[in-house]
């Protein structure tokens, strides 16, 4: 089975492919590099559909996108779908900067926040999706230096570590997108059988 993995975040290609690739047999995930459309749905649904659709319009294979962001409570759900470009570009500094600026009086139990991720399938035989939450808060400072975007901010529930402290496989095993790509699988390996 081929997937073309719709997404120019070298950061969620990898791990897309590492959890994907373990979880499901036979499956090929290939690279895309087609043309990106504009992101201007208003949820995570919406937003994956639009990169899944336009991937598989371009290739005509069944296309997955992955679209995703941290949700704190305290700011309404913001940074939510406009987590990428929260400080106005894609500098995921300058990102977890604002939000920690944002969040600088705030005490730590008001300080929960969730990282949120829809994946997107779309293919001939029509779309699917599926949706991973994962609990935390939002850290006073930055640690760590695995994965990316505002992992080293967010303290993942039931650690007193950020999300880029922790091995990439725990972050792999548990993260709101192995939640979602967990149940991509049972949908993937249900078809295949
Ligand atoms: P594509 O649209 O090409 O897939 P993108 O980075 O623009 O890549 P999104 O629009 O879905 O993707 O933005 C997701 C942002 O949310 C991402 O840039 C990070 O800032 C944040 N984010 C998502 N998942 C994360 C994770 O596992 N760890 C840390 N930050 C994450």
């Amino acid at each position: 089975m081929q997937i073309v993995l719709a997404t120019h975040n070298v950061h969620k290609v990898s791990e897309l492919g590492a959890i994907l690739s373990a979880a499901v047999e036979g499956l090929e995930l290939l690279g895309y590099d087609g043309p990106e459309p504009v992101e201007d749905g208003t949820s995570y649904l919406e937003n994956a559909l639009i990169k899944a659709r336009a991937a598989f319009a371009h290739t005509g294979l069944p296309s997955m996108a992955d679209d995703s962001g941290i949700a704190v409570e305290i700011l309404g759900g913001s940074p939510g779908i406009f987590s990428a470009r929260w400080a106005g570009g894609r500098d995921n500094i300058a990102n977890r900067r604002l939000l920690l600026a944002q969040l600088r009086d705030v005490v730590e139990e008001h300080r929960a926040a969730a990282f949120v991720c829809t994946i997107a399938l779309v293919g001939p035989d029509g779309e699917a999706s599926f949706t991973g939450i994962w609990p935390g808060r939002v850290a006073f400072e930055e640690q760590g230096e695995h994965g990316f975007g505002y992992d080293p901010v967010f303290i993942p529930e039931g650690f007193e570590v950020t999300a880029a402290e922790l091995d990439p496989e725990v972050k792999n095993s548990m993260s709101h997108r192995a939640l979602a790509l967990e149940q991509l699988a049972t949908y993937l390996n249900a078809i295949a059988n």
